[in-house]
């Protein structure tokens, strides 16, 4: 679905259980990482491009001036209210709704209250498919009050503020990637972000003999939860027995003399954040010159280190890496690797254009064999970041 269609199909949905039109709609995409998968959190170099797939939000100003904000899903389902009257705070862990109400939050929190309207959401964002669709919908949130306030916000303040929420009302203690990007994403560029500094850098992506395929694993194993917290936890660890402020200021070398002084998982987590973080800046280098070969291999690299040393890929996310891998750079396949947070979701590609139709269905038809799961398939050009529809 184009997001033409996605816009007119929720304006739609608008119309029929609201019973008359949005006054405002807004979008705003996921991601995809090609390479710098947790480096966010350690102030390091991320690479992610926001893809044709989409949150939109259609709203209206709430009947009568009701001070509340009540917000739908177009898969149906009850409406999720905030009642402006009474201090905000989170639903219950695990609702959907939470990642508007941070949003909503951050807004008052700044003197920016939007009043009563009535909500419908839609997306494209395949949900927990580690494609951000959490970031697409608070960045589509934030992107729609900046609209019904008047006040637009800066986009680095706006990114932060739905990092925020997440934090506080969805209780994940993500890095800043995903949501800069889907703040900041631009058509045809992928985004080097420097995590520290956060100052991006739009690498273009023109190149029209490579294209970008995402192959979602359709799994989504559910761990504790505590697997990402314990991640970040690790690498504080690191950083601290290596006397350094983060891993970002870590080398390879110093990591190799403390490695005596470390538990041997936290070293090996350490190992990949210092290596992804190099890697990443090389890949973007990489891009500018359309040295497809390297980026490829670095790609391959950051899957086995995330594989391996971090430890946060699955059996599934690794068949689909193998099968790329034996189809060669011959074959068409430039490089693979899992992105996202790990665990399932989806693995990234940079394939030949020319090429892609056979190795979809090589993927397909390999990963079926190896796992019993259908894929799910699709190529996207780099996206354009958030955008108001109608104001
Ligand atoms: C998730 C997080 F939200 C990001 O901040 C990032 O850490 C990513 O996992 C791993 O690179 O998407």
């Amino acid at each position: 679905m184009t997001l033409k269609e996605l816009t007119s199909h929720t304006e739609q949905q608008f119309l029929k259980v609201y019973g008359r039109q949005p006054d405002w709609m807004a979008a705003a995409p996921g991601r995809v990482n090609i390479i710098g998968e947790h480096t966010d959190y350690n102030d390091g170099f991320v690479f992610p491009m926001a893809i044709e797939r989409y949150t939109v939000i259609t709203a209206a100003r709430a009947a009568g001036d009701a001070k509340q904000i009540r917000l739908r899903s177009a898969h149906g389902g009850e409406a999720a209210v905030i009642d402006l009257t009474r201090p905000l705070a989170p639903f219950s862990i695990g609702t959907w709704a939470n990642y508007p109400a941070g949003v909503v939050a951050g807004f008052i929190a700044r003197g920016l209250n939007p009043g009563g309207f009535d909500a419908m959401i839609h997306s494209t964002v395949p949900l927990g498919g580690g494609l951000s669709s959490s970031a697409s919908l608070e960045v589509a949130t934030a992107t729609l009050l900046e609209n019904i306030t008047g006040k637009k916000l800066d986009p680095v303040e706006k990114a932060l503020l739905c990092q925020k929420a997440e934090h506080e009302y969805a209780g994940m203690p993500c890095g800043i990637m995903d949501q800069f990007i889907s703040v900041m994403g631009r058509e045809n560029h992928v985004l080097l972000l420097d995590c520290r500094s956060r100052k991006p850098e739009l690498v273009p992506m023109t190149d029209p003999s490579v294209a970008v395929l995402i192959i979602n694993t359709n799994v989504k194993h559910e761990l504790t939860g505590s697997e990402y917290p314990t991640r970040r936890k690790q690498c504080e660890a690191a950083a601290k027995i290596l006397g350094v402020p983060s891993l970002r200021d870590a080398t390879a070398d110093a990591l190799e003399k403390a490695k005596s002084r470390m538990d041997e998982v936290v070293y090996r987590r350490a190992r990949h954040v210092i290596g992804e973080i190099e890697r990443t800046v090389h890949a973007a280098e990489g891009v500018r010159v359309s040295n497809w070969p390297t980026v490829g291999q670095l790609m391959y690299a950051s899957h086995r280190s995330l594989r391996d040393d971090y430890e946060v890929s699955c059996k599934e996310l690794d068949a689909v890496v193998e099968i790329a891998e034996s189809i060669g750079f011959k074959g068409g396949m430039i490089g693979c690797r899992m992105t996202g947070g790990g665990f399932g979701g989806c693995a990234v590609a940079l394939v030949k254009s020319d090429a892609v139709e056979a190795i979809s269905q090589k993927i397909a038809g390999d990963y079926r064999k190896q796992t019993g799961i259908e894929a799910t398939i699709f190529v996207s050009r780099p996206a354009a970041g958030a955008t108001v529809l109608k104001s």
